[in-house]
């Protein structure tokens, strides 16, 4: 029988609450010489004395299996004090409950079939989400599994017979398996999953965010763009070139875009001391961002050479931009911040990275380095198995099927594998 466990569920900071979460199978026979539970599910004030403490705590009770981890699970609302909070905690640990691990909660949650890994990895998206559309992507993956997981298991779960009966009593019974009715029969679920790896795709763009530098010359505009994406007069921003020199970095939305965004000082050969150093901290940056937009003031001839051979080597993430539009004719994907249109932009951005997707038809993706991986690979996996061309011994598809099988288990954690969890888990914030 695991340990109960118990942990902060709000932060230690002095406040109106702090709750004491604490989880275990038999917890109610545990607690209940001390203090007497209320009944569950029912708020109840009791004043717990301990270690010549009185606290008047309001008590909640869940128990098994009707809980967050599906074991008994008693949350303490204490006084808003983290002193007293950790006495508290200090208390249980005399009681035989231990502080729990990063994640425990949700851990047993899972093992207890009340969460999903995916689940819990949507859980831990929405606790980390800083812009609305990260939100929104948390929690729409937080709910049931995505339907397309469940259908890929009917439709596979009959070919994953079909191959074993094959291999089990093909000889003998001369069973064989029909590679064309499965390729017919598959074909729909590849290009599922292959519409689903698109979505994941940009979903992790919006998870992760973009970052973007803004560079040019001096007056380009840089800043200027930057106020406007971010939505608050942040920069300094002159009509004297070289107005910027050191790196400013924001956090924003911007059309639905999660956006980390870069400005820099002008670049030009420059005499000026402080000026030299802003350029030269320009490097790291270009090193650094997904994608480089290079401004060019819609009234120039075109790009400043020395700029572009600067920027040659990051040809593949550099866009050139032409700014300040309302100053001047021409072609190219040309914006105006004084006039607000940033249309052009905005699509350039949503094709890029989002393959021309809009922000909510990415809703309920797949979205982390884990999940996307293991799509990659049943993608893989699948492409294999529609290759196959008789005449082959079962044992080949019979294996492949297994395989797609146990990396649909992989993504929503049913294998239960350590390393995985562990993997998801170490990530989680103390008391969730
Ligand atoms: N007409 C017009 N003027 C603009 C536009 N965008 C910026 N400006 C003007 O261009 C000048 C330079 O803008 P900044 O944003 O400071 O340029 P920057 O690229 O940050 O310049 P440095 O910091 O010196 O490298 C300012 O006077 C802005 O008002 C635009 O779209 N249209
Ligand atoms: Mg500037």
């Amino acid at each position: 029988m695991p340990e109960a466990i118990c942990a902060p569920a709000t932060p230690l900071f002095p406040g109106a609450v702090i709750i004491i979460r604490v989880s275990g199978e038999g917890l109610a026979e545990q607690l209940q010489p001390w203090v007497a539970l209320p009944p569950p599910r029912q708020a109840a004030v009791r004043t717990l004395l301990w270690d010549g403490y009185q606290e008047r705590a309001l008590i909640l009770f869940f128990p098994s299996p009707i809980s967050y981890t599906g074991e008994d699970v008693v949350e303490f609302h204490l006084h808003g004090n983290p002193l007293l909070a950790r006495r508290f905690l200090e208390h249980l640990g005399k009681l035989n409950i231990r502080l729990a691990e990063p994640g425990e909660f949700t851990k047993r949650a899972l093992l207890n079939g009340k969460q999903s890994l995916l689940g819990a990895e949507a859980l831990k998206d929405i606790i980390g989400a800083t812009t609305d559309t990260q939100l929104r992507q948390a929690q729409a993956r937080s709910g049931a599994l995505p339907e397309w997981i469940p259908e890929a298991k009917v439709v596979l779960s009959p070919w994953i017979a079909r191959a074993e009966a094959a291999v089990d009593y093909g000889e003998d019974e001369d069973i064989t398996l029909d590679l064309v009715r499965m390729r017919s029969d598959l074909a729909a679920l590849r290009a599922r999953f292959h519409v689903e790896q698109r979505r994941a795709a940009a979903a992790h763009w919006l998870r992760d965010g973009l970052r973007i530098a803004l560079v040019g010359r001096p007056n380009a505009g840089k800043s200027t763009l930057f106020n406007a994406l971010a939505g608050e007069d942040r920069a300094i921003v002159t009509e004297i070139p070289g107005t910027t020199r050191d790196v400013l970095e924001i956090r924003t939305e911007w059309a639905g875009l999660p956006l980390f965004l870069f400005d820099t000082a002008g670049l030009r050969d420059t005499n000026d001391p402080v000026e030299k150093l802003g350029v030269a901290r320009v490097g790291a940056v270009l090193e650094a961002v997904d994608l480089i937009l290079h401004l060019v003031p819609a009234q120039d001839e075109g790009p400043d050479p020395g700029i572009l051979e600067r920027l040659a080597p990051f040809g593949g993430k550099v866009i050139t931009v032409r700014n300040q539009a309302d100053l001047a004719d021409g072609e190219g994907l040309r914006i105006s911040v004084l006039t607000g249109d940033l249309a052009k932009l905005e699509d350039a951005l949503k094709q890029r990275f989002l393959e021309g997707l809009a922000p909510d038809a990415c809703l309920g993706a797949m979205a982390t380095e884990r999940q996307r991986s293991l799509l990659d690979e049943l993608i893989l996996q699948m492409e294999w198995l529609l290759r196959l061309e008789d005449p082959c011994p079962p044992e080949l598809p019979a294996s492949v099927l297994q395989g797609l099988w146990s990396l649909l288990q992989k993504l929503t954690g049913e294998d239960r594998a350590e390393t995985t969890l562990d993997q998801v888990f170490s990530g989680f914030c103390l008391g969730k």
